[in-house]
């Protein structure tokens, strides 16, 4: 049974946290929702209709690390790097959403289905990183490719769903559809937390941008994968783009192998990898969407993979389409599937 604290449990990832912990996916014995000041107080099992053990929300000031096994970060990456050594200094394991920490040597960088070995020994930092959204989805349709045919490069493009920009996101996405649909010519200004009017809009720039011209989404692509995957020469190209869509990352993925293989040996190994679903040509649907995947629990907890094809000129370059829900499979289920797996090599609670 584990003590939990979960940092910014009224956000978009932090609320999905506390439902698949209602779920049982780890036993709580004590469950402590954490946000800012102005959340003090808030009853979130009442409010989420959970039947959790849990106290009402308190601040970080206000939280006792000694009474905690582990703390689940997913409050930003400011709030991550200000407070979550505080907690791991005094024991407390933190799996930590943000970008904060992912790059560091010492910070096991873990999707479960990919590395699990990352995971076999408690990191004596205390912290583990849980990726970004996007290169969960993609690491893990990834993996089971390289394990058949040797990974060379990849080149993909995102299409990201408003929910990546946590509860104000899909606030502005919902209210500035509304406006546009009374007056569809309405041009809306740049500000908000997609930096370009969403709604009826695609905007091609996720996070800063760098000297080279790539955003920080895109950066997070390119690197994040090298580390999960152990392959630190892996060349990766992205393009990173909001789409003005509620829930669920899409991505169009085009990977080269290093030997031969077929359209049929291709969807054979996917559909053999537990947590994905691959869909083939006579399936119905015969491709994932956000929308159908967002529809069913069990949707929302696999990586969905379509459009599975070798290109006719050249059999080592494979095309997919794979969708995947962003608060699930790209944050609150990874993060807990990373406390399930460490409970189980038997280092924490
Ligand atoms: P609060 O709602 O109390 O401000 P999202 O990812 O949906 O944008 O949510 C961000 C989450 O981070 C919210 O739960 C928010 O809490 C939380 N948060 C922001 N700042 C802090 C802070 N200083 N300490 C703890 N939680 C914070
Ligand atoms: C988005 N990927 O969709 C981001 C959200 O590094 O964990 C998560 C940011 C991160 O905007």
């Amino acid at each position: 049974m584990l003590r939990i604290a979960v940092v910014g449990a009224t956000g978009a990832v932090g609320r999905e946290c506390l439902a698949l912990l209602d779920g049982g996916i780890v036993p709580v014995e004590q469950l402590t929702p954490v946000g800012s000041a102005r959340s003090v107080g808030r009853d979130l099992a009442a409010e989420l209709a959970l039947s959790l053990p849990m106290t009402d929300v308190v601040t970080l000031d206000d939280l006792d690390p000694r009474g905690l096994d582990v703390a689940i970060f997913s409050a930003g990456a400011e709030v991550s790097a200000r407070e979550a050594e505080r907690l791991t200094s005094a024991g407390v394991l933190v799996v930590d959403n943000s970008s904060a920490f992912r790059m560091r040597p010492d910070v096991p960088l873990v999707v479960p289905q990919v590395n699990p070995g990352a995971l076999d020994d408690r990191p004596v930092s205390g912290l583990v990183a849980n990726p970004n959204c996007s290169t969960i989805q993609l690491v893990r349709a990834l993996h089971p490719l390289h394990e058949l045919a040797g990974l060379e490069s990849v080149v993909v493009a995102t299409y990201q769903a408003a929910s990546g920009g946590g509860v104000r996101g899909l606030r502005e996405l919902a209210e500035g559809s509304r406006t546009i649909l009374d007056e569809p010519r309405a041009q809306g200004a740049p500000g908000g937390r997609f930096g370009q009017p969403l709604p009826f809009n695609l905007v091609p720039e996720i996070g800063l941008r760098d000297d080279t011209g790539l955003t920080h989404e895109e950066r997070k692509l390119v690197r994040e994968p090298r580390k999960i995957l152990g392959l630190p020469e892996l060349r990766v190209s992205a393009t990173a783009v909001r789409v003005p869509v509620f829930d669920c990352h899409s991505e169009a993925v085009h990977l080269r192998l290093r030997e031969p293989v077929s359209t049929a040996s291709v969807e054979e190994i996917l559909a053999a990898t537990p947590g994905l679903r691959a869909y083939r040509r006579s399936d119905n649907p015969s491709y994932p969407m956000p929308r159908t995947v967002f529809a069913r629990p069990e949707d929302r907890a696999l990586v969905h993979v379509g459009r599975i094809r070798v290109e006719p000129e050249d059999d080592r370059a494979v095309a997919l389409w794979v969708v995947a829900d962003n608060l699930w499979v790209g944050a609150a289920l990874n993060a807990l599937q990373i406390v399930e797996l460490a409970t189980k090599n038997g280092w924490l609670g």
